[in-house]
């Protein structure tokens, strides 16, 4: 068994999760935000079977899009010479990690 830990972008999350349930996997939403540009998103916890773990997968990228964003550099870094504009930046579609599961258990 396996855990896939799946950072999206909070607009994706609805569609994600319909598709998912529909297909019966379950899956938990954790409201998350990225440590980069402390923006909201959406971190989805999905256990299931290894062979499964490729479709999950498929499902997770179909819905979730890429998006390129704006990013101002914060006071500090301006009064360092560091950035002096703001740069933009690709997020997405999705950051995927799939971990293995020693033991599932439902009491
Ligand atoms: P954030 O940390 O807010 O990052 C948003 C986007 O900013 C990233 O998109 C990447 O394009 C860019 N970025 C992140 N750190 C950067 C840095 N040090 N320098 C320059 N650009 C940087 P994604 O790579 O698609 O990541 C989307 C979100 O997924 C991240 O939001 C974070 O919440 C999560 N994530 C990405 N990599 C991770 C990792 N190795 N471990 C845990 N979470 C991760």
């Amino acid at each position: 068994m396996k855990l896939i830990v799946a950072i999206i972008n909070n607009d994706d999350c609805p569609s994600v999760l319909n598709e998912l349930t529909q297909k019966g996997y379950g899956a938990t939403r954790l409201s998350t935000s990225g440590g980069f540009l402390k923006a909201g998103n959406s971190t989805l916890l999905i256990g299931t079977e290894d062979e499964k773990v490729d479709d999950v997968i498929e499902i997770i990228s179909e819905f979730s899009r890429k998006r390129t964003q704006m990013v101002s550099p914060s006071p500090s870094f301006m009064a360092e010479g560091f950035i002096s504009r703001a740069v933009e930046v690709t997020v997405g579609g999705a950051t995927v990690f799939v971990v293995d599961v020693d033991k599932f258990i439902k009491l």
